[in-house]
């Protein structure tokens, strides 16, 4: 039937992304699994039968990737088993320094890949259209996505039109007074009239279904960028026609990021937190970010601080959450008469001891000798 289609929505993959918690190997595993991503879509496409992919903006983390990802990225693209259209976002716009403008990928872009380049309708197939509303500055000064649906004429008898289109929808942004903003009531309008049948959106990198028609849809990234993202690590395939409509996520993404905000009192605390690291899995593609609460002895801060040690090397990174995170030591003089330290080390014991004694006591003093009691039981 003419207008049926199925496709797969994407968005975001911010190719060549680095973060500054992931260090050496782990780093360079996490840019390859994003191009993993890209292999990962080509798969499920190809499984799904879907006749197009959808790449909502953000293809590139920035104008300025590496040579090396651009040859790589499109190298992946190329593997995908039916066409792939890319949209410019915020971090690739079509600006003068475009990506998608330079040699490299002029000279590497695959036959099945192409750029959406003209804000407007294009023709993908017999009676399906993409209405693509591409970034060409950052920032942008007006709502693009009701830009390009005003531009456009409505779409012909039995046409099925997808708007393709990037940046933060209004009823989920805090920044109200930004121009860019995209305004969900115009978009429902137009799906109201029959001028759109789907709204593939990117920007937010977690997968949501906005508004009250349900063809407006963000995919969310295909690979975990940052702790605060609910659903990321999906893809959609979505069929729709001029009366039916289905969307299908799918997980593609392989990486986590996870926080664990615990209370940390006792040893059975500590006991719980090894554990909860203990279960992880893959651990290589998992980063935590730890949020800890509460007050240890000198022996459970140094349990404490071997336990974080030692999973920091299993896992892809751990890093402490600044200004959620907040483990005390309680400074017992038993504990520090157990070490058993003579000499100078002995002086410097009692000199932290006294600064961290009272109940005002100097957090400093007291993490020293925490740190001072695990070197020494060592
Ligand atoms: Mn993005």
């Amino acid at each position: 039937m003419t207008g049926m289609v199925r496709f797969l929505q994407t968005s975001d993959w911010q190719l060549g992304m680095t973060r500054h918690f992931l260090e050496g190997e782990a780093q360079a595993r996490y840019t390859a699994a994003r191009i993993d991503a890209i292999r990962a879509i080509g798969e499920v496409a190809g499984r799904e039968r879907c006749d197009f992919v959808l790449v909502s903006g953000d293809v590139f983390d920035s104008n300025l990737v590496s040579a090396r990802t651009v040859a790589r990225s499109l190298e992946a693209m190329g593997g995908i088993p039916c066409p792939v259209y890319l949209l410019p976002g915020n971090h690739d716009p079509l600006d003068a320094a475009s990506v998608y403008t330079s040699s490299i990928f002029r000279r590497d872009c695959p036959p099945n890949v192409v750029v959406l380049d003209a804000a407007g309708v294009h023709q993908v197939a017999a009676g399906v259209e993409i209405l693509a509303a591409p970034w060409f500055a950052k920032p942008a000064l007006s709502d693009l996505a009701a830009d390009a649906v005003r531009a456009a004429d409505p779409p012909g008898e039995g046409v099925t039109r997808i708007l393709l289109a990037h940046g933060p929808v209004d009823v989920l942004s805090p920044d109200e007074r930004s121009p860019a903003l995209i305004r969900l009531a115009d978009l429902e309008a137009a799906v109201d009239e029959g001028c759109l049948h789907h709204v593939a959106l990117g920007d937010r990198h977690s997968r949501l279904s906005v508004g009250r028609t349900g063809r407006v849809h963000f995919s969310g990234t295909p690979e975990v960028t940052a702790f605060r993202e609910e659903i990321p690590g999906d893809v959609l395939v979505v069929d729709v026609d001029r009366h039916g409509h289905e969307v299908h996520p799918h997980r593609v993404g392989t990486w986590t990021f996870t926080t664990m905000r615990r209370h940390v009192d006792t040893a059975e605390d500590l006991d719980d937190l090894d554990a909860e690291f203990s279960a992880i899995d893959p651990k290589d593609r998992t980063v935590v970010r730890t949020a800890l609460i509460g007050t240890l002895t000198l022996a459970d801060k140094a349990r404490l601080d071997d336990l974080l040690e030692r999973w920091e090397q299993s896992l892809a990174a751990r890093l402490t959450w600044e200004g959620h995170d907040d483990v005390a030591v309680v400074v017992d003089r038993d504990e520090l008469a157990d070490l058993g330290v003579g000499g100078f080390v002995a002086h410097s014991v009692e000199d932290l001891a006294g600064q961290a004694d009272d109940e005002n006591g100097d957090p400093h003093a007291r993490d020293a000798l925490a740190l001072l009691y695990r070197l020494a039981v060592r």
